[in-house]
């Protein structure tokens, strides 16, 4: 007997029909899965055909080499077009927001095509992380911008490793891996562990002395507690966080020697990056929070590339440095 596993698309349209919901969201999800496969092969292959380079560089023929990043941004945008399902999309490659099916569209999509660009030259792990909501459908819709707490869906794949990870509104967090034929199969659900044994901590060490006193006395405090990893790319970080528990952080930067390197907002971005993990999180039973302890998920954003601090992992952990971050 041939072992075929369950694919991601059969998945949803179980979860779909079991929960009386429309085909709309199957499309969507189609479509991201399109584009994931499609920056998969572009960056498998990128090394050789010089697609890891940097913008501004030029090519042998002359022509601007294209970053990866903006690659997955066209491959993305083209894909979530052709759906015609959405109102419109927030890149992480676009300063502005991109209109798409503004009059008939059903959902919001908040996405980096391409995150931890600093493993981009070295084809090593990336990420393509999003997040979706949906349009009001029981009257008018102003279109504005969602907090974490109201999207339905978001997820990530893990490029080129090969996983992806949603997490679905009030129904959990499935983890799914590639096979032979690029198709996402074998849901697995992802639940936090609540053994500490295998926790771990993920931060950018280096930055220890940046970090606000009471956060660095936290991490001297509890850093020998668990193992420590940090792999520079939040995907590949926060995949980790997910399987083997613990907390990834980005604190916010505040006590840099030069103190206009200073970011008291924190690095990464609310919408697109710390929303999404923060849904993952919390659909596997742990939590995220900003700088002041507040929790990721009620951050109404304020403009679509606002940043944060982030703290996100098991409950305990979550819980006892918001403590910490209340105390100002
Ligand atoms: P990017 O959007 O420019 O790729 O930056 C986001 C990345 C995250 O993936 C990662 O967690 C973080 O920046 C790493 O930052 P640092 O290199 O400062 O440790
Ligand atoms: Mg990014």
């Amino acid at each position: 007997m041939i072992q075929l596993e369950q694919s991601f698309l059969n998945f949803l349209l179980d979860h779909q029909e079991k929960h009386n919901r429309t085909y709309h969201f199957l499309i969507l999800m189609d479509a991201l899965v399109s584009a994931a496969k499609h920056i998969q092969h572009y960056y498998l292959t990128g090394a050789l055909k010089g697609n890891l380079g940097f913008a501004n560089t030029i090519n042998v023929q002359g022509e601007d080499v294209m970053r990866m990043d903006q690659i997955a941004h066209e491959i993305t945008i083209h894909y979530l077009k052709s759906t015609n399902r959405v109102i419109h999309a927030v890149s992480e490659e676009a300063d502005d927001i991109i209109p798409l099916n503004e009059e008939g569209g059903r959902y919001f999509v908040y996405f980096d095509p391409l995150d931890g660009s600093s493993n981009v030259a070295h084809g090593l792990p990336v990420g393509f992380l999003f997040g979706i909501a949906k349009r009001n459908l029981d009257g008018p819709e102003d279109c504005h911008l969602r907090a974490g707490k109201d999207y339905i869906a978001a997820g990530m794949f893990v490029i080129p490793t090969g996983t992806f990870t949603l997490a679905l509104k009030e129904a959990g967090t499935w983890r799914f891996h590639i096979d032979d034929t690029m198709n996402y199969v074998k849901p697995v659900s992802m639940v936090l562990p609540k053994d500490k044994k295998s926790w771990e901590l993920s931060f950018n060490a280096a930055n220890h002395s940046t970090f606000a006193y009471r956060v660095q006395e936290w991490i001297s405090e509890n850093v020998k507690k668990y193992s420590y990893r940090y792999l520079g790319a939040l995907a590949g970080d926060f995949h980790r966080t997910l399987s083997n528990g613990g907390m990834f952080m980005y604190p916010a930067i505040v006590n840099h020697p030069n103190p206009t390197k200073n970011r008291p907002e924190g690095k990464l971005r609310l919408m697109y990056e710390a929303a999404v993990v923060a849904f993952m999180c919390r659909e596997a039973g742990g939590d995220a929070v900003d700088e002041t302890g507040t929790p990721i998920l009620e951050i109404q954003p304020k403009s679509q590339h606002q940043r944060t601090a982030l703290y996100v992992g098991s409950k305990p952990l979550v819980d006892e440095i918001a403590e910490v971050l209340k105390k100002r």
